[in-house]
């Protein structure tokens, strides 16, 4: 896979941070609430504008754009061998509410650059580059993360794409199909996603960190060694509600209160392993009526659970179904619990760790090796391909808001050593 490095290190690159930053402050005009915020949910108007957005900057890089049934988008360069597997690049363009400009985007306007870059300097890729651009990476519409990698990798069912429903009960087959997307069965949809074995022999994602580790130790970039593993699961309650005044406290079950209890034991389960790997939100937390002088009578919750080590995350994930369902009872209020994923953590290539360390090295760039926290489509890429992942520092690790922020001259560091970390990989 790793070329003569001779081949590559000749190659001088001219990439522009300013002109990408502006692009992708661009991309986040396509948004659902005014900039700075950036809103953009899989499927909906902003969306296909930022998918129109990217196709044009994928054909303006002399790119062969496809799009396969779930609405994952491919810029192909063709190599001078047209069977080798693809060394692909890529990330999302949706964003969850009130997110910033960088998180996703800067992985699929960054590898257009890249090849961009490598074009210009003369340099002719032995295997394809593909760029990529993953469709509903994040868990926003239909409640579950990275549907198009997990379509490629083949860990989709049928039914789950009737199955995941938006608040207004569309699915994601209703929904991708009304995008333009689709096909004539589940089945062709499934197939149409899938990776053939062999079709990709590399894989590599440019992200921000999401976190403040570079930026306080003022290491210019990341080279991702593993990607935590991410759980998540849905907790409702009920329970008779009632008069603020009139109910007397000893005849309530609260099912607010009970989802209160469950936020806080999600807590308490995470801090009690002392891992500091280990983390634990509750991000959603809906109660009902919600009004000041009515007893709750439905609860929501949305808990996400993370760990870099699977198995300490699972006990986690059951420590807190044991006291769901110690609260309910203790309570009297009814519950139901759904799990959304429990995924496996993902252990990156050594070839993609080796050949975006010896990028780093040829341009002066300090780098270390890191997990990723977060977790991105490279988490499902690496189920079947090599993977690997180059994050930059992004302003106070601050990201999943509006001011998340990554400077001109990271971003054109981040796309050099990807255009590098590429041409070593897809060779000459
Ligand atoms: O939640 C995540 O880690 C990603 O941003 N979807
Ligand atoms: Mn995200
Ligand atoms: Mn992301
Ligand atoms: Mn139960």
């Amino acid at each position: 896979l790793v070329t003569s490095i001779c081949t590559v290190r000749s190659i001088k690159l001219d990439v522009s941070g300013e002109a990408i930053a502006s692009q992708l402050l661009h991309l986040a005009t396509f948004t659902d609430d005014p900039n700075p915020a950036v809103t953009r949910i899989v499927f909906t108007e902003n969306d296909l504008l930022a998918r129109g957005y990217v196709k044009e900057l994928m054909t303006a890089a002399g790119l062969t754009v496809r799009e396969d049934p779930m609405g994952n988008i491919f810029g192909r360069w063709e190599g001078t061998d047209p069977n080798a597997g693809a060394v692909v690049s890529g990330s999302h363009a949706d964003a969850i509410p009130l997110a910033g400009a960088y998180d996703g985007t800067l992985g699929v306007i960054g590898p257009i650059a890249a090849v961009a870059a490598l074009r210009r300097a003369g340099y002719r890729p032995r295997a394809p580059i593909d760029v990529l651009m993953f469709t509903s990476e994040e868990p926003t519409r239909f409640g579950l993360g990275c549907i198009g990698s997990r379509g490629m990798a083949g860990e989709l069912t049928a039914a789950l794409l009737d199955e995941k429903l938006d608040v207004n009960g569309t699915s994601f087959k209703e929904a991708s199909t009304a995008a333009g997307y689709g096909g004539s069965s589940h089945q062709e949809i499934l197939d149409g996603t899938l990776i053939a074995k062999g079709g990709v022999a590399a894989f590599v994602e440019l992200h921000i960190e999401q976190g403040p580790l570079l930026e306080a130790e003022g290491t210019q970039l990341g080279i991702v060694t593993a990607i935590a593993a991410p759980a998540a699961l849905r907790v409702f309650f009920s329970g008779d509600g009632g008069h603020a005044g009139a109910l007397l406290m000893p005849n309530r079950n609260d099912a607010g209160l009970a989802a209160a209890e469950v936020a806080l034991a999600v807590e308490a389960s995470v801090l009690e392993t002392g891992a500091i790997d280990a983390v634990g939100t509750t991000g959603l937390f809906e109660i009902g009526p919600n009004t000041v002088n009515s007893v709750p009578r439905e609860a929501k919750l949305e808990i996400d659970i993370r760990d870099i080590d699977a198995t300490r995350r699972d006990a986690i994930v059951a420590s807190v179904l044991q006291t769901v369902e110690e609260v309910a009872a203790r309570r009297k209020v009814r519950h139901r619990v759904e799990m959304i994923n429990q995924d496996a953590p993902a252990t990156c290539s050594n070839q993609v760790i080796q050949a975006a360390t010896e990028a780093a090295q040829e341009l002066g760039a300090s780098h270390k090796q890191m997990v990723s926290r977060a977790y991105h489509d490279s988490l499902f890429m690496a189920r079947f391909a090599p993977t690997g992942m180059i994050f930059i520092p992004c302003r106070n690790g601050w990201s999943h808001r509006p001011d998340e922020f990554a400077t001109p001259e990271d971003i054109e560091r981040g796309v050099k050593a990807l255009a590098l970390t590429l041409a070593k990989l897809a060779g000459s």
